[in-house]
């Protein structure tokens, strides 16, 4: 495993975990932590033996958002001229599936990367917002745009425009999260989520998250015809053949990944 200052990383069962560690900031956002979430995110993505990535925070908190500090002092053009931060798009744009597994709080940025992933799995600890009218400024890092997919306008606008702070059952009511799951219980039922879409097609799985993103990016007539491509593409895999004989023979298919 590849030596890291800002988070841990593990593997097991198919699964690599990324979990953010600047305990005394919080897991503020920091350059270099997004340096390293990515690295670790593309090393997995790129490792065969991975169907499944969990990123995840401590018990107290996912991320606290962007770290203030480091962006206190910018200007504007300095924000645009170092593309500052916008290399959390080669995060988001990895091919295998992402569980974001939140405890505590998931603020601002912390809010935007949970967002970046496919499925938002949630203790029942976790608080949820965009803070950043409070700090005179607004989501940076995709919120106004994922939070309004995820949520529908009137309720992403009202976060947006107040900060509100919400809890978890709020946030699987509007459909923020995937489920709400007993905090002491979050990274067993991440990992077992994990292991379940890991043990999938890959293939296959690779296909739905790519038909699913076009879901949110495109027009419903481009994303069917994206769909209908991806899915006549399946049929020259393996897999497919041995999930529809396995179905056909009554017996467990066995996923060659190929
Ligand atoms: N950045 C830097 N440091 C932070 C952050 C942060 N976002 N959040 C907490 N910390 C630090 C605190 O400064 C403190 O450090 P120290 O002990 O050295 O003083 C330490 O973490 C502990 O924090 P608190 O004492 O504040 O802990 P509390 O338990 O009292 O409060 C809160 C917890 C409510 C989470 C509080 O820390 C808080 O409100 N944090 C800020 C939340 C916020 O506003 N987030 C949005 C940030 S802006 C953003 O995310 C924009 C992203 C888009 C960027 C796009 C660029 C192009």
């Amino acid at each position: 495993m590849t030596e890291y200052q800002t988070i841990r990383t593990s593997a097991g069962n198919g699964v690599g975990w990324i979990e953010l560690h600047r305990p005394h900031k919080l897991n503020a956002l920091s350059t270099a932590l997004m340096h390293e979430v990515v690295d670790a995110a593309e090393r997995f993505d790129a490792d065969e033996s991975i169907g499944a990535i969990v990123v995840t925070g401590s018990d107290r908190v996912f991320a606290a958002g962007a770290d203030i500090a480091e962006m206190e002092h910018k200007s504007g053009p300095e924000i645009l001229r170092e593309r500052f931060f916008a290399d959390w798009t080669r995060f988001a744009d990895v091919r295998t599936p992402v569980i974001a597994a939140v405890s505590g709080y998931a603020l601002g940025g912390g809010c935007e990367v949970a967002m970046m992933c496919d499925i938002i799995l949630a203790g029942d600890d976790a608080r949820f917002g965009q803070p950043e009218i409070n700090l005179a400024v607004i989501p940076g890092m995709g919120g106004t745009q994922r939070l309004v997919r995820a949520v529908g306008y009137y309720k992403a606008a009202e976060l947006v425009l107040t900060g509100r702070i919400i809890d978890a059952e709020e946030a699987e009511r509007i459909g923020l999260v995937s489920r709400v799951v007993p905090a002491s219980e979050l990274r067993a039922r991440a990992q077992e989520l994990a292991e379940e879409v890991a043990s999938r097609s890959r293939p296959a799985v690779h296909a739905a998250k790519a038909s699913l993103d076009a879901a949110l990016e495109s027009a419903l007539a481009e994303g069917l015809r994206y769909e209908r491509l991806a899915f006549a593409g399946l049929f020259d895999t393996a897999d497919q053949k041995e999930g529809m004989a396995a179905f056909t023979q009554k017996r467990r298919p066995r996923f060659s990944h190929q």
